[in-house]
């Protein structure tokens, strides 16, 4: 009786796949619907509100080319961006909210984002002929303006994310295949390092669920449930596409954001009437009142709501300005090796350059998006993201720092301004009973899989007056330069600014 009854079910599921699959014959997709049954109507003006909202991204796996600081163009791996072009090319991350990623993609080409665009939807979305009504956006893309885009267009770091707590994510990975390397079939997938996934089938280990095959699309979905620094990388030979660059940064921008915004007594409320956050029950929490920054001042000194790392209770994590900060190594020859159709080194491997966010110094301070021409004789976008640390005068900067070294563990200093470690792996620095257990230090360690936050306070602007450089570098002294140069390496800025645009990060 129960074998009979498998037996037409799996009977029913084979029949469905027959005859469904001539409608989804084309493999490419994007998923981001605009409401769900936790979001059921969709946020009309406020980007942000109170349940969190409906966040997509699109990323191509395949392969590129980036510049290192000595000059070298380096075979990659590579994660890139077919969504949030624009945010990505100045630094931000490329998670976007439904309204703005369900967008027709037109006249978006290899090379892009061109100055002048603002397009920051999803590449290839296309009105779907075959949807009822016709020609709705159901997710339906067309291919060709995917692969114009996403092939050779791997970036490193791979596309950061940023999700709000309560948002729901759908991330679309799209595998254009690695142009380089034909003989590879590889498959790539998004594993989130330590996030707390509620499904293993997007955790994205594939021996545990799915990996995705060129020229096939997936949807990963998640649910923000923990504020905190977090990265992902694709779980395929993870020594090997970790090291060849398909590695990327995600945070998570806690509740206590949206309690400070303008109405903070309703906001206060809506904090107090959740039992996730109300301060009283939760050991988080080691004060019942509300963040004493914001009582002060709602805006921060960037200009914008103040922000917090944490749902800490008491505003102690709160900062002006944010930047993530990936550290990582390459081994050039493994690289090359890799790019040669020769069996890789992988007990030999070892990093002789060494990278924050892609780059090393001086391209570190280098404020634009960095491009690199690749085989194909066209330029694209290579190293997005810089490390200059711009904090506006009489502020604090979060640093969300994540190692991802393959071979070494990193040690990163800070010269003049203390490191003020508030949280660990996705975590705040409290004990069960509430206690502080945050510190001042002038140096941290990471070993490769490791995240941790700290807050550069240069709120005492007689000590750190508007106009004043500081460092930050590796005390690793051999980590301080670019392969054979004596140079470089592991090393970057930080300004002390008038005034710091919070969309640019740029330095006034
Ligand atoms: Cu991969």
């Amino acid at each position: 009786m129960f074998s009979t009854k498998l037996f037409s079910r799996g009977l029913y599921a084979l029949l469905l796949v027959f005859f469904a699959s001539p409608v989804f014959a084309q493999s490419f997709r994007v998923q981001c619907p605009p409401v769900t049954a936790l979001h059921p109507t969709p946020p009309s003006t406020n980007p942000n509100p109170a349940g969190g909202s409906i966040k997509c991204q699109q990323i191509g796996g395949g392969d590129g080319y980036a510049t290192m600081a000595d000059g070298t163009q380096t075979y990659l791996f590579a994660f890139g961006p077919l969504s949030g072009l624009v945010d990505i090319i100045h630094g931000l991350p490329g998670t976007e909210p439904a309204s703005v990623f369900n967008q027709v993609s037109t006249g978006v080409g290899i090379g892009d984002p061109s100055p002048s665009t603002t397009f920051n939807g999803a590449v290839g979305l296309t009105p779907d002929p075959d949807s009822v009504p016709p020609n709705q956006l159901t997710g339906h893309v067309d291919p060709r303006p995917i692969m114009d885009v996403g092939v050779m267009n791997g970036n490193i770091p791979a596309p950061t994310m940023a999700i709000d707590e309560d948002d729901e994510f759908f991330l679309t990975l799209t595998n254009v295949g690695m142009i380089m390397r034909p003989d590879l079939f590889e498959q790539h997938t998004v594993h989130f390092h330590g996030y707390p996934n509620a499904s293993a089938f997007y955790d994205g280990v594939p021996d545990a669920s799915v990996a995705i095959n060129i020229g096939g699309s997936f949807t990963y979905y998640y649910l923000a449930p923990d504020a905190g620094t977090y990265f992902w990388h694709c779980h395929i030979t993870p020594p090997e596409h970790l090291q060849m660059g398909m590695v990327g940064q995600i945070y998570v921008r806690p509740r206590q954001n949206r309690v400070a915004s303008g109405t903070l007594y309703a906001g206060l409320v809506a904090q107090q009437s959740d039992l996730r956050t109300k301060c009283g029950t939760d050991i988080l929490c080691s004060s019942p009142l509300p963040p004493s920054n914001a009582i002060t001042h709602v805006n921060n000194k960037a200009g914008t709501p103040t922000l917090y790392a944490y749902n800490d209770g008491d505003g102690s994590t709160a900062y002006d300005v944010e930047y993530p900060v990936q550290i990582h190594g390459f081994d050039p020859n493994f690289h090359f090796v890799g790019m040669t159709f020769n069996p890789e080194p992988f007990t030999d491997m070892k990093d002789k350059h060494f990278l924050l966010n892609g780059r090393s110094y001086p391209d570190t301070v280098n404020p634009n998006a960095m491009h690199t021409q690749s085989a194909d004789g066209t330029e694209h976008f290579s190293q997005p993201l810089p490390t200059i640390i711009n904090i506006p005068v009489g502020g604090k900067a979060l640093l969300r720092i994540s190692d991802l070294d393959v071979s070494e563990f990193q040690t990163l200093a800070s010269l003049g301004i203390p490191m003020h470690v508030i949280g660990v792996n996705a975590r705040l620095l409290r004990d069960l009973s509430g206690n502080d257990l945050t510190y001042k230090t002038n140096s941290i360690t990471l070993g490769g899989g490791e995240s941790i936050d700290v807050i550069l306070d240069a709120s005492d602007t007689t000590r750190y007056p508007a106009g004043q450089v500081y460092y930050l570098y590796t005390p690793n002294l051999d980590h301080l330069s670019n392969d054979a140069e004596n140079f470089g390496g592991l090393m970057t800025e930080v300004h002390i600014c008038n005034s710091v645009n919070p969309n640019t990060k740029s330095c006034a």
